[in-house]
């Protein structure tokens, strides 16, 4: 199966295993482990923060992350096309009682400065204080774009002014990187806090990691313990993703040559458009055209019959996600498929 539903399908290698196999290992939660200590320090490295906190999931890192930053009944400003607003199954209202200020993502992944302070609260009895500003980047909804340095400074400089917090849901923060050609670091520089995953282009099976202050960490760290995330011999994991920045990280650019070039290959089937026709990343989002009868469902049905698993993301959309286990050769097999399911 070439199997394009999610960069998060990916499986370890024999020897991401045998590193697994023989990681040093402790207990955690008494900040014993080797290895998770040490995938700590490389992510805060990697992204110029001062602490970091390995969590299972990238979902649990935005939610602890979020907890930490606001209080009961405050308020955050987000994008409606944001992870966190659309797939978290609502935890930061279910879990925190925290409420979501959306505004509308740009086709770029941004939202308008105007509309960020627009939302800002102001000292009124009426109002839910705004505690945070969190944005995402890449942007899996808006087609993978990458946010680049400036406009993340720009928000910055109004967190700011508005003494709010800002955290950054990198969950691909390094395909954004690598697609824009700066140091990581220097992305991240502007805001409070940054979650990333391990378990997506990175190809490691389990993980994400919080960065951000010594102090924030500390108290993140509570969170992560009260949502139940506090694991004990993690470094098997661990060194998983440790493995994955050493040696997967550079290899994100040919998963974006890829998505290239699957999108010049799909450009030219007919039935088809793509959302984006030079994807900036990993992401290619395939949208059905009117003459075709069969919804997107009934699409991925066909694919799947000629080994083709793409994610339905709409009724009649797709989202192609590459990642490690996607060659060169599956490219051409897939706009094969493709131009034999339309046709
Ligand atoms: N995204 C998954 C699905 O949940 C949609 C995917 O297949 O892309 N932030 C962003 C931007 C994400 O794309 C995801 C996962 C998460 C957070 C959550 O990470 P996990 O799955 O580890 O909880």
């Amino acid at each position: 199966m070439i199997d394009l539903r999610s960069d998060t399908v990916t499986i370890p290698t024999p020897e991401m295993r045998e590193v697994i196999a023989t990681a040093e290992v402790g207990d955690d939660v008494y900040g014993e482990d080797p290895s998770v200590n040490l995938l700590e320090k490389e992510s805060t490295r990697l992204l110029g923060k001062e602490a970091g906190l390995f969590i299972p999931s990238g979902t649990m890192g935005n939610l602890a992350a979020i907890l930490t930053h606001c209080e009961r009944g405050s308020e955050i400003i987000l994008g409606d096309k944001a992870h966190t607003f659309l797939y978290e199954v609502g935890g930061i209202a279910a879990l925190g009682g925290i409420s979501s200020h959306i505004l509308p993502n740009q086709n770029d992944g941004t939202i308008k400065m105007d509309d960020i302070r627009g939302a800002i609260r102001m000292n009124d009895i009426h109002d839910p204080p705004t505690r945070l500003i969190t944005l995402e980047n890449t942007h899996n909804r808006c087609g993978g774009v990458a946010l680049n340095e400036r406009y993340l400074m720009d928000v910055g400089e109004i967190a700011r002014e508005y003494q709010l917090k800002y955290h950054l849901d990198g969950a691909r923060i390094f395909n954004a990187a690598a697609a824009l050609d700066v140091d990581p670091a220097v992305l991240v520089n502007p805001v409070d806090s940054i979650m990333f995953c391990l378990s997506k282009g990175l190809g490691a099976p389990v993980g994400s990691v919080l960065c951000g202050t010594a102090d924030f960490i500390t108290r993140a760290r509570k969170n992560r313990k009260m949502l139940g995330g506090g694991m004990r011999q993690a470094g098997i994991i661990a060194a998983a993703g440790l493995y994955a920045l050493k040696n997967n990280l550079p290899k994100l650019k040919d998963d974006h040559r890829r998505a290239r070039n699957l999108a010049v290959e799909l450009g030219n089937i007919k039935g088809i458009s793509l959302e984006n026709d030079q994807p900036a990343t990993n992401m290619v989002y395939v949208d059905l055209n009117q003459g075709i009868t069969d919804d997107a469902r009934q699409i991925a049905l066909k694919l799947k019959e000629r080994g083709i698993l793409a994610g339905v993301t709409g009724e009649r959309q797709f989202r192609l996600v590459i990642h490690l286990g996607i060659s060169d050769e599956d490219i051409g097999a897939v706009a094969t498929g493709f131009r034999e399911v339309l046709s």
